[in-house]
């Protein structure tokens, strides 16, 4: 596989790289760590990045790289998607994706559809990041893919706690740090650097939060009013709900965030309006949040999963502990 993707990249002349919509640390990390190290080492070719709405934490990663944010058609030979697995999900590259002569599909994701000439997909990496130092000439890597590819795998593997680390996974880290990477400051600034108003918010989350099911699961509701009081976006209230679910004895973390408002109620301060929520989910031990999200139309994975609900604060409290307490009943009681 590597020999094929390599001689792929040396018959094109032109090659444009693009990772997944609403890039994040893996995504962006796997595709900037190729883009320069197929600069570095085929000086000769013609190579383009593609990302939009790259988080700002992120930034600096990128500064002083061309990377395309407009998506205008380069018209490649040839065509690499990464940490993508739906073509849908390259957004408006797309059609261009579709449109070049050879393409491939890197990835690390179980569920990826192949969707392309080149399909090179390993679920049992950690990160795309790891596929693609796989794939490196380690005597070609230095400190700015380093730095690149370590920050996708931190941010993959959550600071190498989840269970996708592998003993390959620190082994490359290892590999990666010889370079003098800043790997202290990658992790502090990309991964659990707060704004103070950032910090401010996911205080007043915790502080609003409630135990239900015997306080086995944690709630709290970000409504449009406490967004507003902290000027924050969606992007803010990452990371919040993972600091609900390390509470003792927890199974099940939930973080609500109010969307849309669809009408006022009576009396404002009771929240008996109706609001569109967005839902997001992590579980501990054995509890499975997707099969809860499903039931909503979301989905996701075991230990993280989203949906969208639609009613009264206190209608889709009611029943989004309703199905978590379905779902925690059938899973404890099979044990
Ligand atoms: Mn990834």
């Amino acid at each position: 596989m590597r020999e094929k993707i390599w001689n792929a990249v040396n018959n094109a002349g032109k090659i444009a790289i693009c990772g997944h919509v609403r890039p994040d640390g893996d995504c962006v990390g796997s595709c900037m760590a190729l883009y320069m190290y197929v600069k570095k080492a085929y000086p000769d070719k013609e190579v383009y990045v593609y990302m939009d709405g790259i988080p700002k934490v992120f930034e600096s990663m990128c500064r002083g790289y061309d990377v395309i944010t407009d998506y205008r058609d380069v018209s490649p030979d040839l065509f690499i998607a990464l940490d993508c697995s739906d073509s849908e999900r390259l957004g408006d590259a797309r059609e261009y994706f579709d449109r070049a002569d050879v393409t491939i599909n890197i990835d690390h994701h179980i569920s990826n559809l192949s969707y392309a000439d080149i399909n090179h997909f390993m679920a049992k990496s950690s990160s795309t990041s790891e596929v693609i130092y796989e794939l490196l000439d380690e005597n070609l890597i230095d400190k700015a893919i380093a730095a690149a590819l370590y920050t996708g795998i931190i941010h993959d593997t959550g600071v190498l706690q989840y269970s996708n680390t592998s003993k390959r996974t620190l082994e490359i880290v290892g590999n990666l740090l010889d370079h003098g990477i800043p790997s202290d400051k990658i992790i502090d600034e990309t991964f659990y650097q707060k704004t103070y108003s950032q910090n401010l918010l996911m205080a007043r989350c915790v502080l609003e939060s409630r135990m239900y099911l015997g306080n086995r699961c944690i709630m709290s509701v970000a409504t449009k009013d406490i967004l507003e009081e902290y000027n924050a976006t969606t992007e803010d209230l990452d990371g919040i709900v993972n600091i609900l679910r390390i509470t003792k004895g927890v199974e099940c973390a939930v973080l609500m965030h109010e969307t849309k408002i669809i009408s006022e109620g009576e009396d404002i301060s009771e929240n008996s309006g109706v609001s569109e929520y967005k839902v997001s989910m992590r579980a501990n031990n054995d509890m499975d949040v997707s099969r809860v999200a499903l039931m909503y139309g979301g989905g996701g994975h075991i230990k993280a999963a989203g949906c969208t609900m639609t009613g009264t604060l206190e209608e889709v409290t009611k029943k989004l502990l309703s199905s978590i307490n379905e779902v925690m009943s059938s899973i404890y009681q099979m044990v």
